[in-house]
């Protein structure tokens, strides 16, 4: 919920990801939850993909991004994400690891952003169908702060399995 003396909002967009348990479910949730989080509030979200998984293994992917406006700041919006993948029990036992719940910040506004604990835009997010689709099919003309028009690297991921999904 975002109160209406709250202006100064960020549009940020996010990469949610699940291959364990019931995926499409724990997206749906995590949808709802990411509009309960303090200063936010969800604009848009992409539909459902199922993904071949990509540098690593188990189970398909359900894939999906959602746009919201947030006046938390990056790393406490990252601390809100954390707080979520927690409540559907995602532990982080070896990196790309199979897990109920994976929340990336893809873009916080036009901010690039270096820390030890966040890279804005995501590193990855040009090289993976995932997240790439997802994100041009709810903002076709995005431009990636540091990198160009996102829609520019479409050809680049179109070898890799990704399948819109009736939910
Ligand atoms: N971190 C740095 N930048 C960010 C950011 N922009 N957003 C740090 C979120 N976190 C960021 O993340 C590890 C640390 O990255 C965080 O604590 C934060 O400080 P993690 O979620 O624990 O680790 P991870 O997800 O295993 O690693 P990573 O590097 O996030 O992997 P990716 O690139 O997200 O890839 N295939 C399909 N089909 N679908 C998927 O969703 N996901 C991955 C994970 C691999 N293959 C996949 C999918
Ligand atoms: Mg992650």
């Amino acid at each position: 919920m975002i109160s209406a003396a709250e202006t100064a909002t960020k549009a940020v967009y996010i990469g949610l990801g699940s291959n364990l348990g019931d995926a499409t479910r724990n997206v749906q949730q995590a949808l709802v939850l990411l509009d309960k989080m303090p200063l936010t509030r969800l604009e848009v979200h992409s539909s459902l993909f199922l993904t071949a998984p990509v540098e690593a293994s188990g189970e398909n992917y359900v894939n999906a991004v959602a746009r919201i406006q947030t006046s938390l700041q990056p790393e406490e919006l990252l601390r809100e994400l954390h707080h979520i993948e927690r409540e559907f029990g995602r532990d982080r036992p070896y990196r790309n690891a199979p897990r109920t719940m994976d929340l990336d910040i893809l873009l916080y506004g036009l901010q690039q952003i270096q820390s030890d604990s966040l890279t804005v835009p995501h590193p990855r997010l040009t090289k993976r169908a995932f997240a790439l689709i997802p994100l041009l099919q709810i903002d076709p003309f995005i431009t990636i702060p540091g990198a160009g028009p996102a829609h520019a690297f479409a050809a680049d991921v179109a070898d890799q399995e990704i399948q819109r999904m009736g939910t």
